[in-house]
């Protein structure tokens, strides 16, 4: 913990604005003072960051360098002074100067370099890493532009580019002087010296990779780790440019644009693979850029190249970083001149893949004409890599084609991705047990059977920090004044609130945190999208990413139904509601982006109609992000989990939503089974297919969406009100979703799973009626929560996977 105390915090802070501004801070705008702010409390993050450094030169200890095309950071400010300790003497400071604290942080832009789960669960772990003294580096790109801004306009999304950087960034720091060179296309000579193969590479295009570094700093513990993020530019002129031949100046000028492209934006889709050059690019750019950067510094501190796999892991993030397995074996093999098989061995030690979808529409699958061309030296080690394990292969199934061709890592003129991570890491994880257990059965079965000992399960975490601590100081305060402080280093120690869930002031304090919440959240509504809704109702809550499997479509119908039962009889008794959407659809997904529109008419029907209107209100929120997520979690009363079993790998907002005392409506499916083994039947509300059911529908048939359409009134009703003109002048408008549900068979199951939904939400309804039997529910999810602070998890990796000394004097 940083000591500092409100005078000296105060002082300091008047004299940053100054030296920053030249004037003085009753003159400054907030803008202004928020960057005097960050400017100082960076101040102080770098005496510990370098710190840090000299420690981990100085010990040797092991580094872990986590591999992740996105980097979903959020706002940084409010962490860094929560981790240095110091957010409420900062707090009062700046109230001593007539500033509010929250008013500064909520003028940070979001650093939004990711697309949604698998960002923020890397962002999360770096904070984990950070705070349980794990010498953990993140490495990805630096996006000048991140993941789009969504406008709401006329019910349809818009996309506006997010210029995060525009007003700069005080976290990061350019470090030009511990740049790489990046090489793509051109040809390989090959010639032999001293009887060994010699690989030189010629007529390349260099691009200069800079490294922007940022640090993560962990909670009150003196240690700050790197999240270190690469930018593309063209090389200077000392470049020897001996081997790659510019031209002429407007060659130059396409050389620097095409160059500059690779790190221009982030890719907004997450489910559709498309094998665009360009993403290629952007992987092989910041993989190449991350090992060579790694093996440099370890060289540079005196490590022995053979032993690299005990000073270093490389966790891969998804199958983006994979390239990191033949980068990793060119500069062992072609610079550092080592055998192949110790090259492979140091290699497949160092590296470890985690699993993030089953979606086989996310497969990654590189055509092998694109990928030579833009990569030749790689694609001949991974032609290599895929030679050596077909051979042994074809010892373990001799004549079995079939199966060879199947498991290989190039067939049919691709490359697949997760096979090559397959191979060349020493484990490969999934994310909840369902996951990891539908990847060993099914997906990666012929992969379990030859390498059983590499799979395992790691269930996805959170950072309780800023998902509990940050976001939700009240709850905090509660929790601290009835059990003591001791779980914010121990999560787990959350359980013994249960044993304080029979007192009814802790009950009603509990109630009155979350009216509180709801209050903040409602304001929040009708400032960003102009809705006036009723903190008294239950504040019923989806937001993710807009996608068919996530059932959006589900809660949506769920709500046309509801509102078809209240203007039927204007006696249905509820408790009124309040439901509440968030999320963004790729730009080309045109399905998603139709369910945005629905959710929106449905909206504008429903709210506008005095009939229901103080029972029911629909709201859309735009542009869901880090920062927003933060205000809407801990408003919420009912967190809708809806997946189609078997889909949603883990989910990881199911967790921020427990921890927050929201109860869950879900499916069996990814990590809510966990949540439900955690918190038992009694305080989460299960309803759909089980997992074998599913599996057993995609595997024998036996589904007919449309007798469901022609026997349950209810769905048809709302099924014809999709193209009927009662949500929409246009009847076409939602075509796309009723050919989904009908035409096209429903392949997601949401009509088959709408009767047991709606079930569900009846219980919730009864459920929320005895208000003390509720907040005990949810005070039971909060107790239950800390098994997935994401600290558990990074344990599990350092320990299970990366070989890191864990020291035990955090937890
Ligand atoms: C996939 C693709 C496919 C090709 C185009 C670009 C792109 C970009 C990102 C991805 C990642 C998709 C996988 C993903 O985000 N999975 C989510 O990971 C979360 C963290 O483990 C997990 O909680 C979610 O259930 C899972 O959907």
């Amino acid at each position: 913990m940083l000591e500092m105390d409100k005078k000296s915090f105060k002082k300091a802070y008047v004299n940053k604005f100054l030296e920053m501004h030249g004037v003085e801070l009753k003159e400054g705008n907030n803008q202004q003072k928020y960057e005097a702010l960050g400017s100082l409390v960076r101040d102080y993050v770098t005496r510990i960051w370098l710190k840090t450094n000299k420690k981990y030169n100085k010990t040797g200890e092991k580094q872990v360098y986590y591999f992740s095309m996105e980097f979903l950071l959020g706002r940084l400010l409010g962490d860094a002074l929560l981790n240095l300790g110091i957010r409420d003497i900062c707090r009062e400071a700046l109230l001593d100067l007539n500033i509010k604290l929250e008013d500064l942080e909520n003028l940070e832009q979001d650093q939004g370099l990711g697309n949604g789960g698998l960002g923020r669960l890397a962002a999360c772990f770096l904070d984990s890493m950070a705070s349980l003294d794990i010498p953990g580096n993140g490495c990805g790109i630096r996006y000048k532009y991140g993941f789009f801004e969504q406008k709401i306009i006329d019910g349809k999304q818009v996309e506006v580019s997010d210029a995060w950087l525009k007003e700069g960034n005080v976290w990061e720091k350019r470090k030009a002087e511990k740049a790489e060179i990046v090489r793509f296309g051109g040809e390989i000579n090959v010639s032999e010296v001293d009887g060994n193969l010699k690989f030189t590479h010629v007529n390349f295009e260099p691009v200069l990779a800079v490294p922007y570094d940022t640090p993560i700093v962990g909670y009150e513990n003196e240690i700050a780790n790197t999240l270190r993020l690469w930018s593309a530019e063209a090389v200077s002129n000392e470049f020897d440019f001996s081997s790659f031949n510019r031209g002429d100046f407007l060659q130059a000028i396409k050389y620097k644009n095409s160059v500059e492209s690779i790190s221009q934006v982030l890719y907004p889709e997450d489910s559709f693979y498309e094998g665009k050059m360009l993403r290629l690019k952007q992987q092989y750019f910041f993989v190449s850029a991350g090992v060579q950067s790694i093996i440099r510094h370890f060289k540079k501190h005196g490590g022995n190249i053979e032993l690299l796999d005990e000073k270093v892991a490389i966790h891969i993030n998804d199958t983006h970083p994979t390239l990191a397995i033949p980068e990793l074996m060119r500069i062992l093999v072609d610079e550092e001149n080592l055998e192949w098989n110790t090259a492979w061995r140091i290699t497949t030690n160092t590296i470890s893949y985690t699993n993030h979808t089953i979606l086989a529409e996310a497969l990654e699958k590189w055509s092998v004409d694109m990928f030579q061309k833009l990569l030749p030296r790689i694609y001949m080690i991974v032609q290599e890599i895929n030679e050596r394990y077909c051979k042994e292969l074809w010892n373990k199934y001799p004549g079995n084609w079939d199966k060879i061709s199947r498991m290989s890592i190039i067939s049919d003129g691709k490359i697949k991705m997760a096979h090559l991570a397959v191979v060349g890491s020493h484990s490969v994880n999934g994310v909840a047990k369902l996951h990891t257990e539908i990847l060993k059965k099914k997906e990666m079965s012929d992969f379990y059977y030859l390498y059983p000992n590499k799979f395992n399960n790691k269930t996805n975490g959170i950072t309780h920090r800023r998902w509990l601590l940050k976001s939700n100081p009240e709850l905090t305060k509660l929790l601290k004044d009835t059990i003591g402080d001791s779980f914010i280093r121990h999560p787990i120690d959350l359980k013994s609130f249960e044993n304080h869930l029979y007192n009814e002031v802790v009950l009603e304090q509990l109630g009155k945190i979350k009216k509180f919440n709801k209050e903040r959240l409602a304001s929040t509504i009708l400032k960003n999208d102009n809705i006036r809704v009723d903190p008294n109702s239950i504040f019923d809550v989806q937001v993710k990413r807009i996608h068919a499997y996530k059932r959006q479509i589900l809660n949506c119908l769920r709500i046309m139904d509801l509102y078809n039962k209240l203007i039927d009889n204007p006696n249905y008794d509820i408790v009124p509601r309040t439901f509440i959407f968030g999320g963004k659809a790729a730009p080309g997904y045109y399905l998603a982006k139709n369910t945005i529109e629905l959710i929106n008419c449905v909206a504008r029907k429903i709210n506008n109609d005095s009939r229901v209107n103080d029972k029911i209100k629909v709201v859309f929120m735009q542009n869901y992000r880090v920062s927003l997520a933060e205000q809407i979690i801990p408003g919420t009363d009912v967190s809708e989990q809806i997946s189609t079993t078997t889909k949603e790998a883990s989910g990881t907002s199911n967790m921020k939503f427990m921890m927050n005392g929201a109860i869950t409506v879900a499916t069996l499916d990814g990590a809510n089974i966990e949540i439900k083994d955690e918190v038992t039947d009694d305080n989460i509300v299960i309803f759909g297919l089980t997992a074998d059911e599913v599996l057993s529908y995609y595997q024998n048939g036996g589904y007919k969406s449309v007798d469901i359409y022609n026997s349950d009134q209810r769905v048809k009703r709302i099924i014809d009100d999709l193209v009927n003109g009662k949500y929409h002048n246009d009847k076409n408008k939602f075509k796309s979703i009723y050919e989904n549900l009908i035409t096209y068979n429903d392949e997601f199951f949401v009509l088959k799973d709408f009767d047991s939904y709606l079930k569900a939400q009846d219980k919730v309804d009864t459920l929320y009626r005895d208000g003390n039997k509720w907040q005990k529910m949810c005070g039971v999810n909060i107790a239950h929560s800390g098994i997935f602070s994401s600290d558990r998890t990074i344990q599990e990796y350092a320990t299970g996977i990366w070989g890191s000394q864990v020291i035990y004097k955090n937890l």
